[in-house]
């Protein structure tokens, strides 16, 4: 836990009513900009950006890879109902569309929603977005879904407000959502071709009627485009999300990126199937497997020269809160926040996130000065690999090897480093998946990389992971990612070079399909 996010600002208990009246009195941050919201710590955004752009995407942790290593969201699951059927989907469970399979989320109404956001808001001041993605579909319910948005909008307009659906009954509710100043919907599209989707979605409700087959998957893909189209049209950001499924669609999503690219979505967020017998899906019952790790990087590489790629999705619960990549929405149980003081206080919001864009700016200038020494390196070329990375966010390497549930990865080559993706892993320090030893499932996940970065190492999975292969770094402890992955790749070449050591590439890697052990 970060202690930063450990926010003093604990009040005498309020009741609801006084909570979200109190609330309301602030207006959100001195500086506004569109739709009312946040303008923190402002700074210049990418060239290939509009200020406009910039605005929305600077602290969103989905929409920017680089913030999601400062800014937190949250969820809350007040959306129980679905209006289609997903092969990967098992209604015990959240939509898979942007969940794993396996996880069940706590169910809100609406008003629990709003304190909930705000007792979140005020221990986690750099919690910027409140995403609605489940555990259905969130247009599914919309009444529930607006009626949160609603209250939030009053109560905490500097928090920017979130979707992600199906796209079926998107259209319906375009307006709706613009009328709210959602400035972010994702769609989840995983295919074009009702070919290829009859063999995803057994069945949709569409106009008071059950449709299946080729029926089912035309009028989905037709209200996908045209609920894109629609929010596009009216400068919403979208995202869209594909679940990769080899055999079935793997091949059809590069057509899928252009044609999302061509109606103007803003990212495309291709993950990996998760399919396991436990979870009872069509697809995990009939043995169809996800991605291995190499499979699903070389489609995102693929599809990168077309649009921006999202890489850094966790999958995460309907009722998720904090950093992409940690979960804390145990800490945000009903009962918890009944018990819980809150007091909303967008002034101290503001001031922390300011102090957490000043971070933010410093990784990015450190990332820039290692950068130019890169260029000096032209002798790199050819020269490529992945480093497997230990971190708790702030763009350092942070963590220990003992402690990390995921690993982020980055690629170094002699263009720079780059974030990749990420691979969750049991804690190696609580036993592993079945019968297998933890340490052997960690190293199946990042078997493609190195070396792994962490902040500590015990010496005994420093043996195996050397023994595998991995190089166990723990020379970076609490330095900046990047400018660590740059400064050892530029000591690794050095050693090709001087004859010290042959380059190979490394192999695959897995993808983790089952049940999650954590603390
Ligand atoms: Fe939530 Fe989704 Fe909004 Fe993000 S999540 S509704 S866009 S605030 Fe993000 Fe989580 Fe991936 Fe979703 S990492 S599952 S992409
Ligand atoms: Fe499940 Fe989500 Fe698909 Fe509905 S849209 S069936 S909740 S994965």
């Amino acid at each position: 836990m970060h202690a930063e996010t450990n926010h003093p600002n604990i009040q005498p208990l309020l009741p609801l009513d006084a909570l979200l009246q109190k609330a309301a009195e602030h207006k959100g941050c001195g500086t506004s900009s569109e739709g009312g919201k946040a303008s923190c710590g402002s700074s210049g955004g990418p060239d290939n950006m509009t200020p406009e752009v910039w605005e929305k995407v600077k602290n969103h942790p989905c929409y920017s890879e680089e913030a999601h290593h400062h800014y937190a969201r949250m969820h809350v699951a007040v959306a129980p109902a679905c209006n289609i059927q997903c092969n990967y989907c098992n209604r015990k469970y959240d939509c898979a569309n942007e969940s794993r399979p396996g996880v069940v989320s706590e169910k809100l109404t609406p008003e629990q929603a709003a304190k909930k956001v705000l007792a979140v808001a005020s221990t986690i001041p750099q919690m910027t977005v409140l995403g609605i993605a489940g555990p259905g579909d969130p247009l599914a319910n919309p009444d529930k879904t607006f009626k949160t948005f609603e209250l939030i909008a009053k109560t905490a307009p500097d928090i920017k407000l979130c979707l992600s659906t199906n796209g079926l009954a998107l259209p319906d509710h375009v307006d709706t959502i613009q009328s709210f100043n959602v400035d972010h919907v994702t769609i989840t599209i995983n295919m074009v071709d009702p070919e290829v989707g009859q063999h995803i979605y057994p069945w949709i409700y569409y106009q008071k009627k059950r449709w299946t087959g080729i029926d089912a998957a035309r009028i989905l893909t037709e209200r996908q485009m045209q609920g894109l189209e629609m929010l596009t049209a009216r400068g919403i950001l979208c995202k869209v999300n594909s679940v990769m499924i080899p055999g079935i669609n793997d091949k059809h999503l590069v057509e899928v990126n252009r044609a999302v690219k061509s109606r103007g979505a803003f990212l495309h967020n291709i993950m990996p199937l998760i399919s396991a017998p436990e979870h009872g899906t069509v697809f995990g019952l009939n043995g169809q497997r996800g991605p291995t790790a190499q499979e699903l990087k070389a489609l995102q590489d693929s599809c990168e020269g077309e649009m921006n790629m999202m890489r850094h999705c966790r999958q995460c619960r309907a009722d998720a809160v904090g950093l992409l990549g940690e979960d804390r929405s145990a800490e945000f149980t009903t009962d918890k926040i009944d018990a819980m003081e809150v007091v909303y206080d967008a002034t101290t919001r503001r001031e922390y996130q300011q102090v957490v864009e000043q971070e933010r700016q410093a990784t990015v200038a450190a990332k820039k000065a290692e950068q130019e020494q890169l260029s000096q390196l032209a002798d790199a070329e050819g020269i490529s690999m992945l480093i497997a990375v230990a971190t708790k966010g702030h763009g350092k390497v942070n963590e220990h090897f003992g402690h990390a549930t995921e690993f982020q990865i980055y690629e170094v080559n002699a263009k720079g480093a780059k974030f990749v993706g990420h691979r969750r892993v049991d804690l190696y320090c609580q036993g592993g998946y079945g019968e297998e030893d933890s340490l052997v499932t960690v190293i199946r996940a990042i078997n493609d990389c190195h070396a792994v970065f962490v902040a500590k190492i015990g010496g005994c999975p420093k043996d195996d992971l050397k023994k595998a292969g991995i190089d166990p770094v723990d020379k970076y402890a609490h330095q900046y990612i990047e400018q660590s992955a740059i400064a050892y790749f530029m000591d690794y070449v050095g050693r090709v070079q001087a004859g010290e050591i042959t380059h190979q590439a490394r192999g695959d890697a897995d993808i983790r399909q089952g049940a999650f052990i954590a603390a």
